[in-house]
């Protein structure tokens, strides 16, 4: 199966991507064929500092390499650098509805979020990332919960295009896991994780300190009463740390529910804190690493950029045909 997924650039990532996306990648890389990008074009939909991004897109393609992406097997490539993703996103666009676009729950939240920058781009952001997903002729798109509705979008826009021109694209599916899917927020546990949220203290990115991972942990919003049980509905924020804790510790929630039974929050807490700071060190080492030595991020991305264009160039030139587009 061919596999596609890809993470904006924009803010720090953090474990609700790696858990939710970034760690799926890594199981689907054994047995397939799996193409991974950071897709920096869909970032510039909200406001960013032009002379910072460019450290970010390195950062995201630092975490890809931590958490096991290996670049023999899978293409890492940055989407800006293809240009074909651009080109394609205009050509989806004519089999687009607007209603449909306006729908979108990501488009609501973001104009609410800036009312000042609500740019066309924003609106338009499902058919960008139509055109990743289908100018690989993907199978399978792990992403977390949120995306769902974005890949509904790029099933409804591929079988629009079919309809009209032929059978040119797959149908690619969603693979979104069943725990881990939607991990929340630290500080306000019934909202989701997120990069952009203005209080760091709500997320623990995959580069953070062992100080700012205990701080962070510590001062996770817990629900009142004692006991240590996984019940969403009546204690989204215990909840919410015993779905991080079985994940890291692949361990069972009612194992965990089991061995810290009689124990308070606070033990629990440090428990979690340390088993973070052991799991993510690998990012903060591999970051040093690169850090020292950025011909090689360099290298990756050199590669990454010619493989996936190779196949980009391919595509492009039957979808141009088939819309009766001079080649
Ligand atoms: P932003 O807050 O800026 O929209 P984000 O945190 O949602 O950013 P993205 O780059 O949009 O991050 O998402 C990257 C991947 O991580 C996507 O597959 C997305 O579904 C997944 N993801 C994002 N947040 C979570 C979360 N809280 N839990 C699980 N998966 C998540
Ligand atoms: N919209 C996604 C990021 C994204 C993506 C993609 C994910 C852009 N293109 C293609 C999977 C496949 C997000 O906001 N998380």
């Amino acid at each position: 199966m061919r596999v596609f997924s890809g993470i904006q650039p924009s803010g720090k990532i953090h474990i609700g991507n790696y858990l939710g996306s970034l760690m799926q990648w890594v199981s689907f890389q054994e047995k397939n064929e799996c193409i991974f990008s950071v897709v920096d074009l869909h970032s510039l939909t909200v406001p960013y500092n032009p002379s910072l991004l460019e450290e970010k897109i390195f950062e995201k393609v630092i975490a890809y390499l931590a958490a096991g992406i290996n670049p023999k097997k899978s293409i890492i490539f940055i989407q800006s650098q293809v240009k074909e993703h651009a080109e394609l996103n205009w050509l989806l666009s004519v089999v687009t509805p607007v209603s449909e676009l306006k729908r979108m729950t990501q488009y609501k939240e973001k104009a609410k979020k800036y009312p000042k920058n609500i740019n066309a781009g924003l609106l338009n952001y499902p058919i960008l990332m139509a055109a990743d997903i289908l100018l690989y002729d993907t199978d399978v798109v792990p992403v977390g919960e949120d995306q769902a509705q974005h890949l509904e979008m790029t099933r409804l826009i591929a079988r629009n295009f079919n309809k009209r021109f032929g059978n040119v694209f797959k149908i690619p599916k969603a693979f979104i896991p069943k725990t881990g899917e939607k991990i929340m927020s630290l500080t306000e546990p019934t909202k989701k994780m997120s990069k952009s949220d203005k209080n760091p203290k709500s997320y623990i990115t995959l580069f953070d300190s062992p100080e700012e991972i205990k701080k962070k942990i510590m001062s996770a919003q817990t629900d009142s009463g004692l006991k240590i049980e996984y019940n969403p509905k009546l204690k989204p924020g215990i909840s919410n740390l015993l779905t991080i804790y079985s994940l890291f510790s692949e361990t069972p929630i009612n194992r965990l529910e089991k061995k810290f039974e009689g124990k308070n929050y606070k033990f629990f807490k440090e428990n979690l804190a340390d088993l973070l700071i052991e799991k993510l060190a690998i990012f903060r080492e591999e970051k040093k690493k690169f850090k020292k030595d950025g011909g090689s991020l360099k290298r990756i991305l050199d590669e990454g950029r010619k493989k996936a264009q190779v196949i980009a160039f391919k595509k492009m030139k039957k979808i141009k045909k088939s819309m009766g587009l001079t080649i």
